[in-house]
Formats: C-alpha cells, structure tokens, sequence
C-alpha cells in the first residue's frame, strides 16, 4: 500500500476505502498510462480515460489534493473514493486524499458549516439547494484558490463529486449549482426472484436472490456508483408481477443485504407487494383492504421490515391489472388499497407507488384500453393518502415506440402523479436495435396538457414536478424507469442501451434537461472526448428513434408487434383472447381506410384531454401527423400535407425506417479505428441486425397493409420480395423476455 495514502489519510477513512477496494493507490495503476485498450462496458460512463494534455494539466492544478472537512462516512468516503478514481483515471496522479489542511489547487468537499471562511453568498446560495443539491466552484478558502464540491448532506456532496468528475471527463464547465427537481427517481426492476427480468434483454436479474443475503456481488457496488452518478435515489427490487414470498422473513433479510450496499450511494430500496400477499401465504383469510385483519397483518409487516431495513422506501404495487389481484377484487376502489398499504408505511414514512397500468380485468367488458386508465382513476382524484404517488405510464396504452402522453397528466391536480417510463425496450427491438430514448421521454415530458389553454401548459413535466397542484402544498414527485440492467458484462446488452438508463436518470433529476446535452455528455464519457466521435455518435443517438418508429409505428401506428413478446411485425393478429391484445383492434385498417377513431365519432378518447387539445386533434389536419393514426381513421387517400397520399406516406416513412437503420450503420462503419475495436465490432454485428430487423418490419407492413388496402403500390416502390404468407409464417418462439 502507498505510504502517503496512509501517512495522509486517516485510518479510518482509509480502511473504509480498502474495504471498498477503490484506494488512490489502486485506482492510480488503472488506466493512466496505457494505451486505450479494447472495451467491455463494464465500466459504462464512468471509464475515467486519460484526457488530452492540456485538460490533464488543468486538472492536475485543480486536485493536486482532496480534503473532506466533513466527518467521514461511508457517503463522503464513497465520494473521496470515486474523485480519486477519477483524477487518477483521467490526470494520472494520486491525489492525496486529507481532511485538515487546505492547501492551493485543493479540491474541497464540505458544507457550509465545515468549509473553513466559506463567503456568505455562497452559503445563501448552498442554503437554497436542499438536501440533495450540490455546488461547485472555483473558490478562495483562507485565502487559498481551491475548487469547490460544497453540499448540505453527505448525499449532495457525492452528486457534487460525480457531476464535477462528469463535467472533467467530458471536457464541459461544471454546472455552478444544482439540486433534483423530483423528490423519487426510482428504477423499477421487473426482476423476477429466479433472476427471468421480464422484458429483460441483457441476461438474468444481478439480484442474485438463492445468494442472498450471505453473499453480495461486488456489481451490486458498481450499480449503485453508477445510479448514484445520475442521482437516482432508489430501486424497487422485484417485479410489479410479483410473488408474496417477496414478503416474508427470508426475503426481508435478502433485500436488507440490497439495502446495505446501495445505502452509501444514496438509494432506498423498495419492494413491488403483491395485494394478496397475506391471504397467499394463508396467514388471513382474505386480503380485503377494509378488513381489520388484513390491515393490521400490513401494519405488522411493515414494522418487520423496517426493523430489517431502517430506511425502505416502500411498495410498489400493480393492483387489478393484467390478472394481478387487487381491492376491486372486494369491490373497493383502488384508493381504498393504496391508502391501507399507506396506512401501515406512514409510521416509517414509507410511501406506495400505486400503478395506474389497468384495463379491464375481463374480456368482453373493455371501452377503448386508452380510455381505462382514466376512466378508474380521474374519479379518485384527491382522494389518496398523503404518502402515496399515482405512477402512470408515459401513454395511455403501453411503452409504443411513439404514444401521445397519458391523459391522466394534468388531470388529477390534486394527487400526485409519478412518470413511469420504460427503458428496457420491449416495443423498440429489444437490446438489438438502437433507439436512443432520451428524445422520447423529452418528447413526453415537453408535451403541453393544454389544460390552462393552448400554449400554456402545464407541460407534462410541470405536472410531475408537482409545479400544478391546487392547494400549493409541495406533493411527492418522482419518476420511475423500468430498469434494462442485466448481468450482460456490459450490463444492458448493446452498449448503445446505456445511453438510455444514462438519460433516464438525468431527466430523473430535470425532467427539463435536453435530450441532445444528456447525449453529448453520455458520448463524451463512454467513448472518450473526440470530436471525431461525440459528433457521429450523437447524430446516431438523435435520429434513432425517429428511425424505429418508422419501421415499426409510423404516423401514430401502434401495438402491431408479435404476439407476447412484441418482437417483429404482426400486423395481421386477429385471433387473441381478448381484443385489445389484437394488432387488428389497433391499427383497424380495413377497405376503406386505417387508424383508430379516437374523436367523438369514435370512442372519443380524445375528450379525456383538456379542451384546448381535444378541440385541436378533432381534425386531422391539427393533429400533429406523428399522432394521425391514433387519432383518426382516415381513407387511404386521404391527402396529406407532403402532396402523397396516405397510403404513399405510409410506405414512404417504412422506406425512411430501412434507409435509417442503414444510415445508422454507415456512421458506425465510418468510426472503425476510432472507437475501441472490441465495442464497435459489437455494436456493428447488432446494426446488421438491427438493417435486417427493419426490413422485415417494412416487407411484411406494406404486404399485410396492402392485402387490406388493396392498392397498387405507388411508383418506383419496391415490392416486398416475399408474398404476405411468408411473413405471416415467420415465429419467433424463444424470443427473450416474455412475462
Ligand atoms: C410487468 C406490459 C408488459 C408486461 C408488463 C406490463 C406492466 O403489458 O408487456 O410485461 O408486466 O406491461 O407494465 O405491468
């Protein structure tokens, strides 16, 4: 071991860092001086690589020390940890880390109370950014010039740390302050508990429950650096689909083991409850929220797992949907269920995640499925309890690769409402194809509910922030993302899907940060700060989605995937149990036109938008044409504003798709030499894939659409080079992921 390291740091703190394996000395012998070698993702964007001259001897002047004036802590030694991790990763020096003299070229960690002659215009601005918030700064201490990492809590001065160290890596001036504009930015893993993820395309759940709680991967410490880098503040473990043994003692003490590692990093741990958990595991003799048996078996459950896990977050619970039991089951409402799970949480301050993810239980009773959500939870508008968040899906039907945002947002002003996106792709090609999501959530989140009027908001991500409420009183806000983590060495299969947990934590913490800034810095981190590659990447990034929709969804399209496990074109399925399982239910083409009919001469699915909306996507030709189709049911000839009609337009986006999903290709190649060899080899095999997938896409729409549509293609379209039959016939049975 360096004999400065302990000559400098005090046992300790030091002994903390050996425990966590992450000493200067160790993290100085790793990539400082070596060529860059090849890749395996493991390290995502925290891969520290060396910086050019000029920025490496600037950071060498801004850390030539690290001093903690807090106590130490595992938070504050985590935060020591990664900035030693990082300077040595990108400088190639071992910043001696102290907590007592403040020296030039410092790199300072501390709160107002500890930061030795702090000025007090800093510490009225510190004082304004709460328990989460940090502030970075090139500062005077006793008269020294040092750099600032200042923060309220140990968790704000471990925010402070990553964000420095992602402004140094990607070469950007470091945010002067910033604090999380939601309170709850949560992935949910659907991870089951022998380790199948549900729309998991990156291998098998990390949480390895048979191993729990006596061993614990060391993952389980880089998953929590990584989220803890993006401010994600807490996990819920398990699946929504859950099972009631996720409740009882065993698993309790497999979920504290969870807790123990990520609670350094700041994140909670929460669990998806299964409503009938008590009666399953026959210990009442029902699971009615109102009975007081069943309430007071809730009650003494949360008091078992708070004695395990001091600082649960709380459940999360899928209630009456998709055959999950729930209060409707005892006819009660689903506030009556969420409110008994609240009751039992709110002496530990826990909280419920209520899932607004519900259609009709039995078939032959459905309206419209975009209508359901609404229709059973706008009635219960204020009527949950304090400690409980509505979570709703960005749209109104299922994660599509493009859906209009949830009309539930922004009406409900008086319940808390959590965005629930997905950023595992089950709609947009799995972990093969590249679809950058950080533009659709943006798309979402920037979306105007129109309920003041046109133009004047509040947007969605207004109402998330909890910005709208009537009464004024700050609700709980929060976000959720449904997690694309596996045990893949690159933890999400295509080293692209990074990218996608990297945006969804960002716009965790500012639902209005900038799809194209959170890609510059995520390009910069994982594949160094080259303009040769930040440029082409990106471009990658922008235009992907829009590519996927346009061989799967375009012009508002949506739910024509394969059966189960949504994984390829299947626009021709008419024969599930129910019909709203059915691509034919969605796209509803037929002779005289395509399109679901969602105006008032339809199912009037519309009217569940503010006026000002509703009355502007009445007409087709004030809906946004990205929504067309799943507004309107429109004649295939119907004119659109490119002068094609709509059949041609339609073709035209699918040609658009493969023409994109080859374009994407092209800039890869182009960056052969300039990205590591091993990850663009691999991102290269999935883009042949990914070529072919939209292909296939396009091939068996414009068969299947023309069968209906029965018209000639337009000129100089290339006819799909196999009959419909042929790709009718092609099944996909061992497809990854299914539930
Ligand atoms: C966890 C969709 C998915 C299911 C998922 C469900 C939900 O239906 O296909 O796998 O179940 O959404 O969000 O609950």
């Amino acid at each position: 071991m360096h004999k400065l390291f302990h000559k400098l740091f005090p046992p300790v703190l030091a002994a903390l860092l050996l425990a966590a394996g992450l000493t200067s000395a160790n993290a100085a012998t790793s990539t400082a001086s070596k060529p860059v070698p090849d890749e395996d993702g493991y390290n995502l964007w925290l891969r520290y690589q060396p910086l050019a001259p000029a920025a490496q001897a600037r950071l060498k002047a801004q850390a030539r020390s690290i001093v903690l004036t807090t106590p130490i802590t595992p938070t504050t030694t985590a935060a020591v940890a990664e900035l030693q991790r990082g300077v040595a990763g990108m400088a190639g020096i071992d910043a001696p880390a102290q907590t007592a003299t403040i020296a030039d070229g410092a790199l300072v960690l501390g709160t107002a109370a500890t930061l030795p002659g702090l000025d007090s215009t800093l510490k009225t601005e510190l004082a304004k950014l709460g328990n989460e918030g940090y502030l970075l700064r090139a500062a005077r201490l006793q008269g020294r010039p040092v750099t600032l990492i200042a923060a309220n809590t140990d968790i704000g001065l471990l925010y402070g740390a990553f964000a420095w160290l992602r402004a140094t890596a990607g070469g950007t001036a470091p945010e002067a302050s910033s604090a999380p504009k939601l309170q709850l930015r949560l992935l949910n893993h659907w991870d089951n508990l022998d380790r199948h993820v549900e729309r998991g395309y990156a291998g098998a759940s990390i949480w390895d429950w048979w191993a729990l709680p006596e061993i614990t991967d060391s993952r389980y410490t880089d998953y929590a650096r990584a989220n803890a880098s993006l401010g994600i503040n807490g996990t819920v473990l398990n699946n929504v689909n859950s099972k009631p043994e996720v409740l009882t003692p065993a698993y309790i003490a497999k979920a504290a083991a969870v807790a123990d590692v990520l609670r350094p990093y700041g994140i909670k741990v929460f669990l998806s409850a299964r409503f009938s958990t008590p009666l399953e595991l026959k210990q009442t003799d029902t699971a009615d929220p109102l009975s007081p048996a069943v309430q007071t078996w809730w009650k003494n459950k949360a008091d078992e797992i708070y004695r395990a896990i001091p600082d649960f977050g709380g459940f999360l619970v899928k209630a009456n949907s998709e055959g999950q039991p729930g209060p409707q089951d005892y006819h009660r409402s689903h506030a009556d269920g969420a409110n008994m799970l609240a009751a039992a949480l709110a002496p530990h301050h826990g909280i419920v995640m209520w899932r607004a993810f519900v259609y009709a239980p039995q078939a032959g009773k459905e309206t419209d499925r975009a209508r359901q959500a609404f229709e059973e939870f706008k009635p219960l508008d204020g009527k949950f309890a304090s400690n409980v968040l509505v979570q709703v899906k960005n749209g109104a039907i299922d994660f599509q690769p493009r859906e209009p945002f949830h009309p539930l947002f922004g009406a409900m002003p008086n319940t808390p409402l959590m965005m629930e996106f997905q950023i595992t792709k089950e709609y947009l090609g799995f972990s093969t194809d590249i679809a950058y999501l950080g533009t659709m959530f943006e798309e979402v989140l920037e979306s105007d509910t129109m309920q003041q009027g046109q133009g004047k908001g509040p947007t969605v991500a207004q109402v998330i922030e909890g910005s709208h409420t009537l009464d004024g009183k700050p609700p709980l806000t929060g976000m959720a993302g449904v997690a694309n983590i596996g045990v893949d060495r690159n933890w999400t299969g295509h080293h692209f899907d990074q990218a996608n947990w990297y945006a969804f934590g960002r716009l965790a913490w500012n639902p209005q940060a900038s799809a194209r800034a959170i890609a510059v810095e995520w390009a910069a981190q994982s594949f160094g700060n080259d303009a040769r590659v930040i440029g082409p990447v990106v471009d990658m990034l922008m235009r992907s989605r829009e590519t996927v929709v346009d061989y799967m969804t375009p012009l508002g399209l949506h739910h024509i995937m394969g059966t189960a496990h949504h994984h390829g074109p299947a626009p021709w399925v008419n024969d599930l149990e129910r019909p709203d399982w059915n691509p034919v239910y969605y796209h509803r083409a037929a002779r005289d036109g395509i399109g679901f009919d969602r105006t008032a001469s339809g199912t009037n699915a519309l009217e569940q938008y503010a006026p000002a909306l509703a009355r502007l996507y009445a007409d087709p030709r004030t809906t946004p044409e990205k929504y067309l189709l799943w507004f309107h049911h429109l004649p295939w000839t119907y004119a659109m504003p490119s002068g094609r009609t709509l059949w041609a337009e339609i073709i035209d986006h699918y040609d658009r798709g493969v023409a994109g999903a080859r374009d994407l290709q092209s800039r890869w190649d182009a960056l052969r030499g300039v990205v590591d060899a091993r990850r663009h080899a691999e991102v290269a095999q999935r883009l042949r894939r990914q070529v072919q997938n939209a292909e296939l896409w396009r091939n068996a729409c414009i068969a299947y659409f023309q069968s209906v549509s029965g018209l000639p293609l337009p000129n100089g379209v290339t006819p799909p080079p196999q009959p419909l039959e042929y790709y009718k016939a092609i099944h996909f049975p061992y497809a990854p992921g299914r539930g």
